[in-house]
């Protein structure tokens, strides 16, 4: 008997892109119990050319995108998001209510694509995919930064933000195909006893906290938003949540990055903050090239000074009336 062979576009470099892969993958199985199935996963990032997953990605007997960007194709048979930005055209978004993908989910404001595809699972397949490690809950609560104490996330993370981390900085396709395969078959905590892994988590905490003094030193407050323009520091690994640590009354926070001659904003929205996040920010990046979600977004520049000015931007939209 031949392999049924699915194959995996997921948003690369992201903890819920890898949990997506993780338990799309466990429904896929259920759905196909009995018959031998080969997976390939693919990691697709943005980076603010519009690029997205190509029809000639779509290799597999299926072929399923979670977290990230439609790709309007007949080859495509499954389909989670929850991103707002998910449909690059008007006429991707009616392909996709008219039907394409039969097995096409999304949830403009979900909290993560993980919890989507789990309750889908559950809902419409009636397949129940439980985990002793709570990847699910891990993903969406990363996903929606949803934590009680950001101190505790900068300073003391657990074992699904340690490997968070790691996937974020190391999550290429090769890399999400393996780990995705292992989490499939053994808990969260068991890859963090593999010594490569280990050893590169641990590299990336102490990097992140020098890069938190660099952060205390270069960022600023104006008006609702913390600025911190980090171009001319060279790489630095930020902890995701820094800002929100170090400026916990702050509403806002942007941050650009360069690297070799390129920029990266990106804009946050402080859910410790103790008030509304009144801005759509993956909206106000949208004609910026970039994209997210209402609370946290990016975009990226051919140009320092691009990013700079475009920085200077958002300042002023977030500190304006919504
Ligand atoms: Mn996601």
């Amino acid at each position: 008997m031949t392999a049924r062979r699915l194959t995996i576009a997921t948003h690369g470099h992201c903890f819920d892109g890898l949990a997506s892969a993780v338990t799309f993958t466990a429904l896929y199985r259920a759905l196909h119990a009995g018959e031998t199935v080969e997976v390939k996963t693919r990691g697709f990032d943005y980076d603010g050319r519009g690029a997205g997953v190509a029809e000639a990605d779509l290799d597999g007997d299926d072929n399923a995108i979670l977290d990230f960007r439609y790709t309007k194709s007949p080859r495509l048979t499954w389909y989670f998001d929850h991103h707002a930005t998910a449909f690059r055209t008007p006429g991707d978004r009616a392909a996709f209510e008219a039907g394409a993908p039969p097995n096409g989910f999304y949830e403009a404001e979900g909290t993560s694509c993980t919890r989507l595809i789990a309750e889908t699972a559950r809902a419409r397949f009636g397949v129940d995919l439980p985990r002793d490690d709570d990847l699910v809950e891990w993903a969406d609560r990363i996903d929606s930064a949803r934590f009680d104490d950001v101190e505790e996330v900068v300073f003391r993370p657990a074992p699904a933000l340690q490997l968070a981390s790691y996937v974020e900085r190391h999550g290429s396709s090769d890399v999400l195909t393996d780990l995705s395969a292992r989490l499939l078959t053994g808990p969260l905590g068991a890859l963090l006893e593999d010594p490569e892994i280990a050893r590169r988590v641990a590299e990336l905490r102490r990097e992140k906290l020098a890069a938190l003094d660099v952060q205390r030193e270069v960022a600023g407050v104006d008006g609702e938003v913390v600025v911190c323009d980090l171009s001319a520091r060279g790489p630095l690994t930020v902890e995701k949540f820094g800002l929100y640590a170090l400026f916990p009354r702050a509403r806002y926070t942007t941050q650009l990055f360069a690297s070799e001659g390129r920029a990266k904003l990106s804009v946050g929205f402080n859910p410790w903050s103790g008030r509304p996040c009144d801005h759509h920010i993956g909206e106000l990046l949208r004609p910026l090239g970039g994209g997210g979600h209402r609370v946290v977004g990016g975009a990226a520049f051919p140009s320092v000074d691009a990013g700079r000015a475009a920085m200077a931007e958002l300042v002023r939209a977030l500190n304006a009336p919504p």
